[in-house]
């Protein structure tokens, strides 16, 4: 059954790991540098330019590449199940897959080349090689291809469904895409009208401001386009894995609409500090982060119910002896449990930093890459790890190769990203240690960071280590010779609501338009006021 889709899914997934694997790889080098010890001598050797270089590899590979790969790989597996019907036209996402190996091949070779040396967010006027932006491009394009598939296939179930509620997964998974796709037009303006022109040398200057905020129309939505699958797994799988139900599909449903409507108008919060972009705007966007608040606070309460009703049905009592009746034995749960727990505080630090007078305090300092390894670095990427556990076996048809190895990985992963995150957090924070630098080679480093320093290399060390453990398992899966004897299926929690979702939360109209009307508010005058008075005039800098 739905042998293409999981061809589709399989190789979306390797191609994740293997980027993963890659940009992971640098992550322990930064720390070292960190505690001063400096390998990037060493690496030179094999081609390694700078520590920035490796920065844009690591943010890259993991950030971009990792995430976007997984979930399409995932979403591929899990649209078709929650349907029950295999893609409309499976060449579109076969189409589509290979678009975005193309457009990373084309985005990594000059990275590799040193001649894209501008970290994940290449703000202008730092400037690439052209073929840099083509690929980011071209994964973006291949990333639509992927969803156009698969609402062709959504709309193809709705004829043959008529007056039927879309299954959630497949309603949250389609909401994501369509989230996607409003988020995504925002870098794809800025590369195309404003990036490409000037690093082919068509026009002489640019105007950072107003790329900035293309950029984080699209930036800042991008790490809910991260979240949500994980969203979708915490909902709607998580619970039958953990012997529990779903508590509230309405709620859950009103979660996804809420994150379609509030994702995109709110990018400022990444650029309280830019000056050019009037204050009030950046209330505006301040506001609506704070609104953007309540879907997860919702979630959380949801999440937690459902876990509660599993825990419960396995004999757990008391206020919290629920937690411990939880199958923590089940390393996709156990990943799944840590990840949450580290989101707390990946999600307390993200309302400080959306504090406009907090934010002062921490914008570029070592606080934000503790922010979000918490977020994407666990709550998102240990979630991705737990549910490989049963979608590699599933896609795979073998065993997963240790349980017991994979239940120390989650754990280790959880370890190391508290030392590390605690130490950057703190750094930044008191200290306020820059992010993006080589903190090993720079002169004001103070003695006084050592402890903290050395306390995230320990943490990075050991994400190190987890992250081998991660590969061993996938590795050992894959290319075992044994088939399993019973197939793995996608775990689907059942709903607990008495009644089908009402009508408004399977209708696209009304989300849609308030969709729309809030990025108008949000962005529409801002963006006149920011294009009518561009000044392109910023030539490109190539520092490295
Ligand atoms: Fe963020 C910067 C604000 C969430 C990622 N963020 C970043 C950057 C990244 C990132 C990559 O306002 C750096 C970008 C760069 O390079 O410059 N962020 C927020 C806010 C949230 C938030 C308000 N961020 C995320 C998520 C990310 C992510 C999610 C990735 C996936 N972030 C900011 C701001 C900046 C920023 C500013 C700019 C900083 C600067 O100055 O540069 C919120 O969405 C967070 C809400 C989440 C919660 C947590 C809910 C908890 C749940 C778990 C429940 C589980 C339980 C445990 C209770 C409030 C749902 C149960 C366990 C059992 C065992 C039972
Ligand atoms: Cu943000």
């Amino acid at each position: 059954m739905y042998a293409r889709e999981n061809k589709i899914a399989g190789w979306s997934l390797a191609v994740a790991m293997i980027a993963l694997f890659i940009g992971g790889s640098m992550g322990p080098l930064q720390k070292l540098n960190y505690a001063g010890v400096n390998l990037y001598d060493t690496l030179n050797d094999i081609g390694l330019a700078s520590y920035y270089q490796g920065l844009t590899l690591h943010a890259v590979l993991n950030a971009l590449v990792w995430t976007t790969f997984f979930i399409v790989g995932f979403f591929t597996f899990a649209l078709v199940r929650s349907l029950n019907m295999p893609l409309k036209m499976p060449w579109l996402n076969v189409a589509a897959l290979i678009v975005m190996v193309i457009g990373l091949i084309m985005a990594a070779i000059p990275i590799l080349l040193n001649l894209a040396t501008v970290l994940f967010t290449f703000y202008p006027p730092l400037q690439a090689n052209t073929f840099f932006y083509l690929g980011l491009t071209l994964v973006v394009i291949g990333s639509w291809m992927h969803g156009y598939g698969y609402y062709l296939t959504y709309w193809e179930w709705r004829k043959q469904n008529k007056g039927t509620r879309t299954p959630f997964i497949a309603l949250a998974i389609i909401i994501t895409m369509v989230m996607w796709q409003i988020a995504t037009l925002g870098v794809a303006i800025e590369i195309i009208f404003l990036i490409i022109p000037w690093s082919l040398g068509w026009v002489e200057g640019t105007d950072p401001t107003l790329a900035r905020t293309f950029f984080w129309f699209f930036g800042h939505p991008l790490v809910y386009f991260w979240l949500l699958p994980a969203y979708v797994s915490w909902y709607a799988m998580l619970p039958k894995q953990a012997g529990g139900k779903l508590f509230s599909e309405g709620l859950a449903r009103l979660v996804f609409w809420l994150f379609l409507a509030l994702s995109v108008p709110v990018g400022l919060h990444h650029q309280y500090l830019d000056p050019g972009v009037p204050a009030g705007w950046k209330a505006v966007h301040a506001m609506i982060t704070f609104a953007l608040f309540f879907p997860s606070m919702v979630t959380a309460f949801t999440v937690v119910a459902s876990l509660e009703v599993g825990g419960r049905a396995r004999g757990g009592t008391g206020l919290l002896g629920w937690i411990r009746a939880l199958p923590w034995g089940d390393p996709s749960v156990t990943a799944q449990l840590l990840a949450m727990i580290l989101f707390v505080f990946g999600g307390i630090g993200g309302l400080t930093n959306a504090s406009y007078n907090l934010n002062l305090v921490i914008h570029n300092t070592s606080w934000v890459p503790g922010h979000f390894h918490l977020t994407v670095g666990s709550a998102v990427t240990l979630t991705f790890m737990g549910i490989a556990y049963w979608l590699v076996p599933a896609i795979s048809g073998k065993n997963l190769w240790s349980r017991k190895v994979a239940l120390w990985q989650g754990w280790t992963w959880f370890v190391g990203m508290i030392l590390m995150s605690n130490g950057l957090h703190i750094l930044g924070l008191n200290f306020s240690m820059p992010r993006r630098t080589m903190i090993g080679a720079a002169p004001y480093a103070d003695p006084a960071w050592n402890p903290l320093l050395f306390e995230a290399m320990i943490g990075g060390l050991i994400l190190g280590v987890s992250g081998l453990l991660f590969y061993a398992n996938m590795l050992g899966t894959v290319l075992s010779r044994k088939k399993a004897e019973t197939p793995v299926e996608m775990p689907v929690a059942e709903s607990m609501d008495a009644t089908p979702a009402p009508a408004w939360l399977d209708s696209w109209k009304p989300w849609m338009a308030l969709t729309i009307v809030l990025i108008l508010i949000a962005y529409g005058p801002i963006l006149v006021d920011l294009i009518s008075s561009a000044q392109f005039t910023s030539p490109g800098f190539t520092p490295w």
